[in-house]
């Protein structure tokens, strides 16, 4: 398997600069030669190029809507293309509007290909906004919802099916800040969450158990990891940190499991924001999570 990594320098839809400089983040972590260790080829593609930051406030409940759009309408066509010769894409972001672009071309590969999708979005938010609801206008607050078809045409046209995606292709996880319009359209829409409590209640285990069930050797599974899932003590370098995030063990566990399916065939890592890290620690610790998302095991793995 090959792993083709998309940098995507911006912050667009973020409410705090600096998550531009994640790709070059998550390369200075090493990011390419982890993978490699593990034996697998990687190319890196570079950084796609796109609109400036022009740090505007909302018109119509969205900030920089052109710019947004400008951004996904490249991720989805280099995204796309890499799925098409077959590769596993890896976008190094960038904030996480990108998840349209990005989940956007998955869903067209698995509409092209007849394979199920299976997104598990790893998060502390539930990124289920909308124009109405959304208490910033900051787009990286809406990206699930636009995949499910509410948002503006601009974006939720994007890879030509609308909606991209259905609300039970996603599975969240590690949830613990959702707005208040947020958390009923949420319930309404009828979205599969396993938030903070459900994980401190059940444990990583069974909330993991749980999250990759009824998936076959049909699925497409594809991870869109927002950094700021984490705890804030494991994972300081991100624009919009919440208290009370799933540990390292859990966070390894949790990786562990999805390496476990064997299905992983798209990756996201979004949000991490170097301007707040520390020493580029949560590039680190992100890096060392994906390790372990590719397989990475202390032990002899068991073949079953
Ligand atoms: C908040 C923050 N719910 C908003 N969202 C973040 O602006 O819509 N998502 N930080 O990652
Ligand atoms: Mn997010
Ligand atoms: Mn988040
Ligand atoms: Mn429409």
């Amino acid at each position: 398997k090959t792993i083709a990594l998309i940098g995507v320098p911006t912050d667009i839809g973020a409410g705090a600069r600096g998550a531009s400089m994640g790709p070059e983040a998550l390369r200075v972590a090493n990011i390419q030669g982890m993978l490699e260790d593990q034996g697998l080829t990687v190319i890196d593609k570079g950084n796609l190029v796109g609109p400036s930051n022009p740090w505007q406030p909302p018109t119509n409940g969205y900030r920089h809507l052109p710019e947004v759009k400008a951004w996904n309408e490249s991720l989805h066509e280099a995204m796309y293309e890499e799925l098409q010769k077959g590769h596993l894409p890896i976008v190094l972001g960038g904030d996480h509007c990108l998840g349209i672009g990005s989940i956007s071309a998955v869903a067209r590969h698995c509409r092209d290909t007849g394979k199920k999708l299976r997104v598990i979005w790893l998060d502390a938010h539930a990124d289920f906004n909308t124009s109405e609801l959304t208490p910033t206008g900051n787009i990286h607050g809406m990206p699930v919802a636009v995949l499910c078809g509410h948002g503006p045409d601009e974006l939720t046209h994007i890879g030509g099916t609308v909606p991209a995606m259905s609300p039970a292709d996603i599975r969240q996880v590690g949830i613990r800040s959702v707005d208040a319009g947020e958390k009923r359209f949420v319930h309404q829409e009828g979205l599969e969450v396993f938030d903070m409590r459900y994980i401190d209640e059940t444990g990583m285990k069974h909330t993991m158990t749980q999250a990759l069930a009824d998936m076959d050797d049909n699925t497409h599974l594809h991870v869109s990891f927002d950094v700021d899932f984490l705890d804030p003590d494991i994972a300081p370098g991100v624009g919009t940190t919440v208290l009370g995030g799933p540990t390292y063990r859990e966070a390894q566990l949790c990786m562990e499991m999805i390496a476990d399916t064997g299905r992983l065939a798209s990756l996201d890592i979004m949000e991490l924001n170097p301007a707040f890290d520390i020493k580029n620690k949560t590039a680190m610790v992100a890096v060392d999570l994906v390790d372990s998302l590719f397989g990475k095991s202390t032990l002899m793995r068991n073949e079953s």
